[in-house]
C-alpha cells in the first residue's frame, strides 16, 4: 500500500519550483503570493490526483450503489488547506514553506473562497461530502458550476453594497472539465404526441431551445484514507457553435439564442435564502443541472447493467429542499419516454431511487412555481407532473377515502401553481426533517396530512458539521490540545471527544483551555482591526452572531439588547460589568430592504458605541464585512458566546451552533431547531436558554393575542430602546431613518404585530445576558462551562448524519480504496 506520507519534502519543493518555473518563468524570489498559490495548488492537485483515479477504478471494479447528492448550493470554502489537512501531508508542506521562506497563511489567503451557497444547507452540502469521503461512502455532489457566487458584501457608510464575486477569474486550479460527458438539455417547444403501432403514445418535444451541459469536477478528499470523490459542477454551453458553417446555413439566429441561453443560466447563484420568487432564470438552473446529472447517471448505468429495474440497487438520488425536485419527473420521463417503461414500472423505480429533505417550514420559502411558466418552459416535464398528480389524487380517493376538501389541501397543482414540497413528498420513499423539533413539526403541522397518509415516509435526520474544517483546520491550537490530552480518534469519530469530561474541573487544563481561546481572540482582534480598523479587547467577552441575516433569525433583538445595554452605561458609566464585544456576520438577500436596514442599524450603533469615550471601552460592536466561510473559521475559534436566538420554531436546526459549541463558545439561545439537542447534550445548566418555547409560539400565533404595545407602555428600559429607533439618537440627520424598524416591532407586519415577538422575548433574553456577565467573573466556572460544551459536542459531527443517511435512507457500503503501488 502507498501511503500519502510517502509525499516527500525534496518531491513537493521541486513540485512547486517546477510549476512556477513552466507556468509563470519564474524563479520563487521572483513569484508574486497568487503564483507561488497556483504553484502551490497544483502540486497538491497532482497528489491527489493518483488517489482520485484509483478511487474511481475501484468503483468501476465494485460497482457499489453510489449517491448523488443533488444541491442548487454548495458553500465549500477554501480548498487548499483542507486538502493539504485531510491528505495529512500538513507536515511536509510546512517544512517546504520554511525551507522556501513562505508565509503559507499569506499564501492560503490568496485563494478565493468559492461561495457556491447561501447559508446553513449549502454549507451543508459541503460538510456532508467532507464526511462521505471520510467514511468512504461513493458520492458524488451535484451542482451548478455558477460564474459568480454568492456577492461580495462591502459595507460602505453603514450601508450593505453589493459586488460580484468573480472566484473564477484567475482559473480554479482543483477543477478538470470532462468534456466527454457532456449531455444535451432541451427547453421551451411543443410536444407532439404519436401512435405507435403498438399503441403507445410516443411524445415528442419539438421547436425546443437547447443548451450543452459540460461538467467540471472537483476532488473530494476524505481524511486519512484513499478516498476521493467528486464535486461534479456543470457548465452550460451553446451546442451549435457559432462559427461560419452555421452562419452560412442561415443558423445565426440560433447560435446567438443558444450562446444567450447557455451564459444566463449558470451566470450567477440566487442570492435568495429561505425566501422564494418565482424567477424563470432559477427553474431554469434547477432543469439544467438535475437533467444533466440524472441524464449521465443512467448513461452511466446503462454501460453496466441491462436491467433498467436495478436502477434503485445502484443508484440513490438525494433531493436537498425542493429546488432538485425535477429530478422526479425528468427520470420519470427518461424511464418513459426513452427507455419505454409502462408508467407503474417507471414509477416504482423513481420512487425507490429518490429521497428529499425539507429544510425550512417557512411558508415564504415553498417554491411553488405557477403552471404557466412551466408548462411553457419545459412541456413535456409539465405533462408528466400532471399525470403524478392525478394518479396521486385518485389514491387519495380509492386508497385513502379522503373527501374534496381535504384533497384540495393535498394536490400538488392547485390554483394555478406547482407545489414543489408536495411533489417531493409523493415521489421520494424517504423525506426527512433536519433536527428532532423540526421533524415534528412537519408531521404535527406543516405536513400532517401527508405525514397521516404516509407515516412511514418521514424521519428525522439531525444536522451536523465536519470538525476537520471546523476544529481541526480552523483551531490548530485547540486541536493539539485535544489531541495531547485524549488522543485523535476525534478526527474521524467526534463522540471520542466526550473523554475531555475528565479534565474539565482540573485548574491547570482549564487555564490553557482559556488562553488557547485568548489566543485565538488576538488572532480574530487583529483581523478586526486591518478590516474594521476597530481595537478590541481579548480580555472582554467576545459575543458572536454570524448567519444570514433574516427577521427570524432576530439580529435586530442582539442589537436592541446592546442599545439597552448602552443606555444603562450613558446613565452609569461605573456600571459593574465586564467588558463585551458584540460581534455579527452577516448577508442580507440583496432585495431584501428591512435586512438591510438592520445592517444599517447595527453600524449605525457601532459607530455611535465604539466612538463614546465615555463608556470607558465596555461595550464594542462590530459588523465583520462579507461574512463567508474563511471569516467565520476565525471568528468561531474565537467566539465565548454564541448567539442562536430565532424565534422557538423558525430555526430548522442551525448549523453555526453546532461550530460554536464544538470550539468552546456558550449557547445562549431559545429552544429551536438543534438548539434543543445541544442542551440536551451539554444540560441546560451549561447554555444560557431564553425566550418562548415552540409550542408558546405556536399558540401565541393562533390566539393572534400578541400586543407589543402593552409591552412598550409597560416596560421602560424598553420603551427607551424603541424610541431611540425614531428620536434621531442613533441617526441624527435623518430621525426617520429607522422608523420602518420601529414600526416593524409594533405594529408594522400591515397591521399585524411582529411575528417574530421581539419584545415579548426582550425581557428574559436580557436576562439571560446578565446571567452570562455574572458566570464569566467566575473564570474557573466558565472555561468549565466551555470545556463542557467542546466534550458533548460528539453527536454533531456530520460522520453521524452521513452515517444515518446511508444506512437508513441510501443504503450505501463502505468501499474501501487501496492504492497499488
Ligand atoms: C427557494 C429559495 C429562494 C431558497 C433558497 C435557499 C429557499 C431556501 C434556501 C436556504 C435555506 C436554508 O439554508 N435553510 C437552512 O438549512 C440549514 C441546513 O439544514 C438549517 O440548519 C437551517 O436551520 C435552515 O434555515
Amino acid at each position: 500500500m502507498m501511503d500519502r506520507l510517502d509525499v516527500t519534502v525534496e518531491d513537493l519543493k521541486e513540485a512547486i519550483l517546477e510549476n512556477i518555473k513552466n507556468q509563470f518563468r519564474k524563479t520563487i524570489d521572483q513569484a508574486s503570493k497568487e503564483q507561488i498559490f497556483q504553484a502551490l495548488a497544483f502540486a497538491v492537485r497532482d497528489i491527489i490526483i493518483d488517489q482520485w483515479i484509483e478511487t474511481h477504478k475501484t468503483y468501476d471494479e465494485v460497482d457499489p450503489k453510489t449517491v448523488y447528492y443533488l444541491s442548487m448550493e454548495f458553500l465549500m470554502g477554501r480548498a487548499l488547506g483542507n486538502s493539504i489537512i485531510n491528505m495529512k501531508v500538513d507536515k511536509v508542506v510546512k517544512e517546504v514553506c520554511e525551507e522556501l521562506s513562505i508565509d503559507l497563511n499569506a499564501i492560503e489567503d490568496m485563494e478565493p473562497d468559492p461561495g457556491l451557497g447561501n447559508g446553513g444547507l449549502g454549507r451543508l452540502a459541503a460538510c456532508f461530502l467532507d464526511s462521505l469521503s471520510t467514511l468512504e461512502f461513493p458520492a458524488y455532489g451535484c451542482g451548478i458550476r455558477y460564474r459568480y457566487g454568492i456577492f461580495e458584501q462591502k459595507i460602505i457608510d453603514g450601508y450593505q453594497v453589493e459586488r460580484p464575486d468573480e472566484w473564477l477569474k484567475n482559473g480554479n486550479p482543483f477543477e478538470v472539465r470532462r468534456d466527454e460527458y457532456g449531455v444535451e438539455v432541451r427547453f421551451f417547444g411543443d410536444v407532439r404526441v404519436l401512435k405507435t403501432p403498438n399503441g403507445r403514445d410516443k411524445f415528442i418535444q419539438e421547436n425546443y431551445q437547447s443548451v450543452k451541459a459540460v461538467p467540471y469536477d472537483i476532488p473530494i478528499v476524505g481524511y486519512d484514507n484513499n478516498t476521493v470523490n467528486t464535486l461534479r459542477l456543470w457548465d452550460a454551453e451553446a451546442l451549435v457553435k457559432f462559427d461560419l458553417e452555421s452562419f452560412d446555413r442561415g443558423e445565426y439566429h440560433k447560435a446567438v439564442e443558444q450562446e444567450n441561453l447557455a451564459k444566463s443560466i449558470v451566470e450567477v447563484l440566487y442570492p435568495n435564502d429561505n425566501h422564494y420568487r418565482g424567477k424563470e432564470l432559477r427553474l431554469k438552473q434547477q432543469y439544467f443541472f438535475v437533467s444533466a446529472t440524472v441524464q449521465q447517471v443512467i448513461n452511466k448505468f446503462k454501460q453496466k447493467h441491462a436491467d433498467i429495474h436495478e436502477l434503485p440497487d445502484k443508484v440513490a438520488f438525494h433531493i436537498n429542499d425542493t429546488h432538485p425536485s425535477l429530478t422526479i419527473p425528468e427520470l420519470m420521463r427518461i424511464l418513459l419516454d426513452e427507455e419505454e417503461l409502462e408508467w407503474e414500472e417507471a414509477w416504482d423505480i423513481t420512487t425507490k431511487t429518490c429521497a428529499y429533505t425539507n429544510h425550512t417550514i417557512m411558508s415564504e420559502a415553498l417554491e411553488k412555481w405557477p403552471i404557466e411558466l412551466l408548462s411553457r418552459l419545459l412541456p413535456r416535464i409539465y405533462m408528466i407532473i400532471e399525470e403524478i398528480n392525478r394518479r396521486f389524487c385518485l389514491s387519495l380517493v380509492n386508497e385513502f377515502h379522503l373527501d374534496k376538501e381535504q384533497i384540495d389541501k393535498m394536490s400538488i397543482i392547485m390554483n394555478g401553481q406547482i407545489k414543489m414540497a408536495f411533489m417531493c413528498i409523493v415521489g421520494s420513499h424517504c423525506v426527512n426533517g433536519v433536527a428532532v423539533l423540526h421533524t415534528e413539526i412537519l408531521k404535527k403541522e406543516e405536513l400532517k396530512e401527508f405525514y397521516n397518509i404516509y407515516p412511514g415516509k418521514f424521519n428525522n435526520k439531525t444536522n451536523g458539521i465536519t470538525q476537520r474544517r471546523f476544529l481541526l483546520e480552523a483551531n490548530p491550537k485547540l486541536a493539539d490540545f485535544i489531541t495531547d490530552l485524549i488522543g485523535d480518534e476525534w478526527i474521524t469519530s467526534l463522540t471520542h471527544i466526550k473523554k475531555l469530561d475528565q479534565y474539565v474541573d482540573d485548574e491547570q487544563e482549564q487555564k490553557e483551555f482559556m488562553k488557547i481561546k485568548y489566543d485565538n481572540k488576538v488572532r480574530l482582534g487583529k483581523y478586526i482591526k486591518k478590516h474594521n480598523n476597530i481595537e478590541v479587547d481579548p480580555r472582554s467577552i467576545f459575543d458572536v452572531q454570524i448567519k444570514r441575516l433574516h427577521e427570524y433569525k432576530r439580529q435586530l433583538m442582539n442589537i436592541l439588547h446592546v442599545m439597552y445595554l448602552y443606555n444603562k452605561l450613558l446613565e452609569n458609566p461605573d456600571l459593574d460589568m465586564i467588558p463585551r464585544t458584540f460581534i455579527f456576520g452577516a448577508k442580507a438577500a440583496p432585495g431584501y430592504t428591512r435586512a438591510k436596514l438592520i445592517i444599517k442599524l447595527i453600524n449605525n450603533v457601532a459607530d455611535r458605541i465604539n466612538n463614546d469615550t465615555n463608556i470607558k471601552n465596555k461595550i464594542k460592536v462590530v459588523f465583520i464585512e462579507n461574512y463567508n466561510v474563511s471569516n467565520a473559521e476565525i471568528i468561531i475559534a474565537a467566539a465565548d458566546v454564541s448567539e442562536q436566538i430565532s424565534t422557538a420554531s423558525k430555526e430548522a436546526s442551525g448549523t453555526g451552533n453546532m461550530k460554536l459549541m464544538l470550539n468552546g463558545a456558550i449557547t445562549i439561545g431559545t429552544m429551536d431547531g438543534a438548539n434543543i439537542e445541544i442542551v440536551e447534550e451539554v444540560g441546560e445548566e451549561n447554555c444560557f436558554i431564553f425566550g418562548m418555547t415552540s409550542e408558546e409560539v405556536i399558540n401565541l400565533q393562533h390566539e393572534n393575542s400578541y400586543n407589543p404595545w402593552d409591552i412598550y407602555n409597560n416596560n421602560e428600559d424598553i420603551r427607551k430602546v424603541v424610541t431611540q429607533l425614531i428620536n434621531g439618537f442613533y441617526a441624527p440627520d435623518d430621525p426617520d431613518l429607522f422608523r420602518e424598524i420601529y414600526d416593524s416591532l409594533l405594529d408594522g407586519y400591515g397591521g399585524r404585530p411582529d411575528p417574530y415577538f421581539i419584545l415579548k422575548d426582550f425581557d428574559s433574553y436580557k436576562e439571560a445576558h446578565k446571567k452570562i456577565d455574572a458566570t464569566y467573573a467566575n473564570q474557573r466556572k466558565w472555561a468549565k462551562m466551555a470545556m463542557l460544551n467542546t466534550a458533548n459536542s460528539g453527536k454533531f459531527s456530520s460522520d453521524r448524519t452521513i452515517l444515518q443517511y446511508a444506512n437508513e435512507i441510501w443504503k450505501l457500503k463502505k468501499t474501501e480504496v487501496i492504492m497499488e503501488k
